[in-house]
């Protein structure tokens, strides 16, 4: 009785180790049968109290031995059976096919101008100085000689921050230069970039913000020749080799004697009509000699030293060099408008 059941066990042995499930579906069953909760190896296990004391450690042994060629055999089919999935689901890819393509985000044209304003600026000894663009009223008009009452410190046209009557957002990078001034000894030659604030009424030709370079160079001896020449400078590296320009006349509280600056844009097409106003010229920024009140402000001594200064709006730059028609469609954000300014474009 008891080398009866010894044999099956053998036989189930036999019979688990002649098994050769070929595929994943026939390992599945062979799992179940050998290793499931409902496995063959189990109901021996209950044959035990059959079996004779003595001979009871050699049955549990044998039927361990059952259990172990199974989980040996099944872990070992299961790895061989993985393997070759993987190598045909690789066998399946084609190395060579393109990948899936992805759009890149393209930079935004204030960004490119800006870059360029400042990469033509640099060539020439332009250090850039950044700030920040909530500012307090000194910084922004007191000491850049703008008096109580001009009419840029009124709150229709300067953003005030809520419950602190003298901080607002710069209207103009100039903000920079007296940080500057007040911190530096001349020689100083910088160039402020950034984003500065208005409250204007938003139309095609004027925006709450938009962004702004304005120079600053303050030595012994900085004359008004040094400022006409450095923008011409600018304007044929800006817009071409043959670029002219002409200066006006002009008022601004931090510099004296004050000018606007055009560059000739021709009179070919109706919209160089329209942008000139018939004259052919297009103003692209404004200039002056630093006021000496402005470096008495800031503790330069006016008797010793000069400077000049000048300011210019970004957007204004691009809108000439592109002949973009609606200053607005820099803030709208349409990639439509925005990826037409890149040279690479996926
Ligand atoms: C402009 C036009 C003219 C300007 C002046 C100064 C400073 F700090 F020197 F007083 N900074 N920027 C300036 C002069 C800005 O923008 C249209």
């Amino acid at each position: 009785m008891a080398s009866d059941i010894f044999g099956q066990v053998q036989d189930l042995i036999q019979e688990i180790k002649s098994a050769t499930p070929a595929n994943q579906e026939e390992l599945e069953r062979f799992r179940i049968m050998y290793l499931g909760s409902k496995n063959k190896i189990k109901p021996l296990f209950g044959q035990m109290r059959n079996v004779p004391n003595e001979q009871k450690r050699d049955f549990g042994q044998a039927l361990n031995e059952a259990k172990n060629v199974a989980e040996e055999k099944y872990e070992a089919l299961k790895a061989q059976l993985d393997a070759a999935a993987f190598e045909d689901a690789a066998a399946e890819i084609d190395l060579t096919a393109p990948g899936e393509p992805f759009r890149l985000g393209t930079r935004h044209p204030v960004s490119i101008v800006m870059d360029e304003v400042i990469d033509i600026f640099s060539r020439i000894g332009f250090a850039v100085a950044e700030e920040r663009e909530i500012e307090d009223d000194w910084h922004n008009f007191t000491a850049m000689n703008t008096p109580e009452d001009h009419p840029a410190r009124d709150m229709q046209d300067t953003f005030y921050i809520k419950g602190f009557p003298n901080m607002l957002l710069r209207t103009h990078t100039s903000s920079v230069q007296s940080r500057v001034m007040t911190t530096q000894k001349p020689p100083i030659r910088i160039i402020a970039p950034g984003r500065v604030y208005r409250n204007e009424t938003i139309s095609a030709r004027s925006h709450c913000q938009f962004h702004q370079v304005e120079g600053l160079y303050v030595d012994e001896g900085v004359s008004f020749a040094d400022l006409k020449q450095t923008l011409l400078y600018f304007a044929r590296e800006m817009y071409g080799k043959d670029a002219r320009i002409r200066l006006r006349p002009s008022y601004f509280p931090f510099t004296e004697p004050s000018a606007e600056v055009d560059v000739y844009y021709g009179l070919a097409d109706e919209h160089a009509y329209r942008m000139t106003k018939g004259t052919g010229w297009l103003e692209i920024m404004g200039c002056g000699m630093v006021d000496p009140a402005v470096l008495q402000n800031c503790g330069i001594d006016s008797e010793k030293y000069t400077g000049f200064a000048f300011g210019m709006g970004i957007e204004r730059q691009a809108i000439i060099k592109y002949r973009v028609h609606d200053i607005r469609m820099f803030f709208e954000n349409d990639v439509r408008f925005l990826r037409q300014f890149n040279k690479v474009v996926s």
